[in-house]
């Protein structure tokens, strides 16, 4: 029989990405979108007749439950969030609502309409801050640098509690910083990728960026929406740690798109500490061990093909 899946976020990176691969399993997909004046729907546009779109806002119960209840999921991938750490500082409350209670709203509302759905809640290495050890597993302890990552915290453990509490099937991904070409473009890898395109074809002529010596452990998009799917297919409700067990500095991401356009990096490079947040992360580094055993699941694409692949995306974009 045809499955049904529910996705918060739909649009976005990783809600776009999630939405095909479950298209092309062969599932009914329906999708959360919030009112705007100006629809915004740019990274789903070349789904739109495949896809069921529902009004809904994390912050409005109402919405969750009734978006629920119309579309009666196997499958609900939250993924909804205010997810760019910067802007955390700014609308540290507004994150709160939105990453951290938001989750309780959304667990509510399965809990109210469809108790027996699978739930996936998209926690992030950000909840590890500074970290207890490296590298980072499911069982190393949280230390969040921002409010974000203390929002995130929130999530991550209502969602154990409402498992361990009503039986739900409720399962908790911890994926580390991944990227594509559908990147927001204040992220890091996507303001480095779209600067060395847009110099390259004289748009613009400087790159300010902040810390450039933070290191990340980064992926791609499209392997670890995969290891959402992966995970909600098990029987058992559990925690998993998503990453390449690799970690790269910002330098390192500037130096390797800068090469992939022909540039030198250090004509067009500036640092600019009004980017510098009030409290950063140094380093993440994931361990997916338990991923790879009890899912199967392996990244595909390394750095150095993900840094080449965005950087070539934006060229042909910037191009059009
Ligand atoms: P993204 O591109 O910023 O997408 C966020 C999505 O959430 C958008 O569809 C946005 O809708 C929606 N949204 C925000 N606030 C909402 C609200 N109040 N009600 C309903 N929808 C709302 O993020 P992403 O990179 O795809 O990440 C997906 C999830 O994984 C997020 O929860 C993020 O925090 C988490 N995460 C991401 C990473 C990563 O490296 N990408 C790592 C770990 C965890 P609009 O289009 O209307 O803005
Ligand atoms: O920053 C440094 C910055 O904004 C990465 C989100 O998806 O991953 C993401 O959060 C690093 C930081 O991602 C600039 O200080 C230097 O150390 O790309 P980012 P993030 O903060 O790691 C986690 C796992 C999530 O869950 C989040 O949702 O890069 N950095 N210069 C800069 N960062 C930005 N954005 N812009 C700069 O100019």
């Amino acid at each position: 029989m045809k499955r049904t899946a529910f996705i918060t976020g739909i649009t976005g990176q990783d809600g776009s990405y999630l939405a095909e691969l479950l298209l092309d399993r062969g599932y009914d997909v329906h999708g959360m979108v919030r009112r705007s004046s100006v629809e915004r729907f740019d990274r789903i546009e070349h789904l739109r007749g495949r896809v069921t779109l529902h009004q809904g806002d994390l912050l409005d119960q109402r919405s969750l439950g009734d978006a629920l209840r119309a579309t009666q999921p196997d499958e609900i991938y939250n993924l909804a969030a205010m997810s760019f750490v910067a802007v955390s500082w700014v609308q540290p409350t507004l994150t709160a609502e939105f990453s951290g209670v938001g989750v309780t709203r959304i667990l509510e509302a399965v809990r109210e309409t469809c108790p027996d759905a699978r739930f996936y809640q998209a926690s992030s290495s950000e909840m590890f801050g500074k970290v207890r050890e490296v590298p980072q597993t499911e069982l190393t302890p949280f230390y969040p640098r921002s409010p974000y990552g203390v929002a995130k915290a929130y999530g991550h453990f209502i969602t154990v509690n409402y498992r361990e509490s009503y039986g739900l099937h409720a399962t908790s991904g911890i994926l580390f910083n991944h990227e594509s070409p559908r990147r927001g473009l204040e992220f890091v890898t996507r303001k480095i990728t779209w600067h060395a395109a847009a110099i390259k074809l004289g748009l613009v002529d400087k790159l300010r960026l902040g810390n450039l010596d933070a290191e990340r452990d980064w992926g791609y998009a499209k392997d670890y929406v995969e290891a959402m799917w992966m995970m909600l297919q098990r029987d058992q409700p559990d925690d998993f740690v998503i990453a390449t067990g690799v970690a790269h500095s910002v330098r390192e991401c500037v130096e390797i798109a800068f090469d992939q356009a022909g540039l030198a990096v250090n004509d067009y490079v500036e640092t600019d500490s009004s980017l510098i947040r009030p409290a950063d992360v140094e380093q993440l580094i994931g361990d997916c061990t338990k991923a790879r055993e009890l899912l199967g699941w392996e990244p595909r694409t390394n750095f150095e093909a993900l840094i080449r692949l965005m950087v070539d995306a934006d060229l042909a974009l910037l191009t059009q």
